[in-house]
């Protein structure tokens, strides 16, 4: 039904360049969903910039603009997806509008805990209680290593840790489909592992993990990028096997891990995510020359030398639309 295909996206906005909801909403809406972004902050630009001006929605505002929406019969959602929120007491209103919504409805949640990376947490501490406690009420979490670490309190630091962090997600928070998007052993800078699983009727897992290779250079929004296409993809292999109306898409006992909507969905993502990063990356580089025989390096504070350097490696997104749609056949799962 059309309105299955609506999604409801929390997550930040940036005037200019994109991550978050500007992520969400132009992904979601080139593979043909129906996006009502929620803006959980409104930012001059992304935080990578290391300068920024904006403000933040407070959690009372997320509930009025939800109301809103109610009032009307505008939160007909078939689909929730959830990325940065700055403040506790904003995730608590969020996790309010899902039980609303599921009390009224089937809604699939997709919810990435956005906490921190790479050791750093960049939301306030008191955000991780509210997170665990709202984890079961997801259907999908798409945390990455240091987020993975923090929700299950499994160090990943090899495939069979890799494994049981996935393991200890399902069984901690009742969560049906959790992927792990970029976990990194310290032994390679050209290689990271992005790892999922699919929960079955007898409560065993089955897991799946893809090579990734790791392009070079600092960029901001993969994050988003990689939630938006997992929700259309997933949706998408859910739909073929038939699974749109049943509880949280889940696949019958007996489905091999690599034949799981769940992992054809991840392959294509990040089939898509290579192509996009590839393009933006040759674009970044060009830019960089033009802008270095114009005023080298040298003849440049060290900020400035960030802020181009930063600006020039936003996503090219709109450039990149046909990278979106077609995901190409190199990225292949492997059972873990
Ligand atoms: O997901 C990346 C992201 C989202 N929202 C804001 C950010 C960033 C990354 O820099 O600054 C506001």
């Amino acid at each position: 039904a059309a309105e299955d295909s609506r999604v409801l996206a929390i997550a930040s906005h940036v005037v200019s360049g994109y991550v978050g909801n500007c992520v969400t909403t132009f992904v979601l809406q080139v593979m043909g969903l129906e996006v009502s972004p929620l803006n959980t902050v409104q930012f001059s630009n992304h935080s990578g910039y290391k300068q920024t001006k904006g403000y933040r929605t407070t959690g009372a505002q997320i509930k009025e603009l939800y109301e809103g929406l109610k009032m009307n019969g505008n939160d007909d959602f078939g689909m929730l997806l959830t990325g940065y929120i700055p403040g506790a007491e904003g995730v608590e209103v969020v996790g309010e509008i899902v039980r609303n919504l599921k009390e009224r409805k089937k809604v699939f949640w997709l919810l990435d805990p956005v906490m921190g990376d790479q050791g750093r947490l960049y939301v306030a501490d008191d955000v991780i209680p509210v997170y665990k406690s709202l984890l079961p009420l997801a259907d999908l979490i798409v945390p990455n290593q240091f987020e993975a670490e923090l929700l299950s309190g499994v160090k990943v630091d090899s495939l069979e840790s890799l494994s049981q962090a996935l393991t200890t997600l399902h069984q901690t928070y009742k969560v049906p489909h959790v992927i792990i998007t970029s976990v990194t052993f310290g032994t390679s800078d050209k290689k990271m592992e992005c790892a999922g699983s699919t929960v079955t009727s007898t409560g065993s897992s089955r897991k799946f993990v893809v090579d990734v290779s790791i392009i070079d250079g600092f960029f901001s929004g993969t994050g988003d990028m990689f939630a938006a296409l997992t929700m259309a993809r997933f949706r998408a292999e859910a739909e073929a096997d038939g699974l749109l109306g049943t509880a949280s898409w889940m696949s019958p006992d007996g489905v091999d891990a690599l034949e799981l909507p769940l992992a054809r969905a991840v392959e294509k993502v990040l089939g898509s995510m290579h192509n996009v990063l590839l393009k933006t990356q040759e674009v970044r580089d060009r830019r960089m020359a033009t802008l270095r025989a114009a005023v080298p390096d040298e003849a440049l504070e060290e900020r400035a030398r960030h802020v181009r350097l930063t600006k020039a490696s936003e996503l090219r997104l709109v450039q990149s639309q046909r990278e979106l749609l077609d995901p190409g056949d190199c990225v292949k799962a492997a059972r873990l």
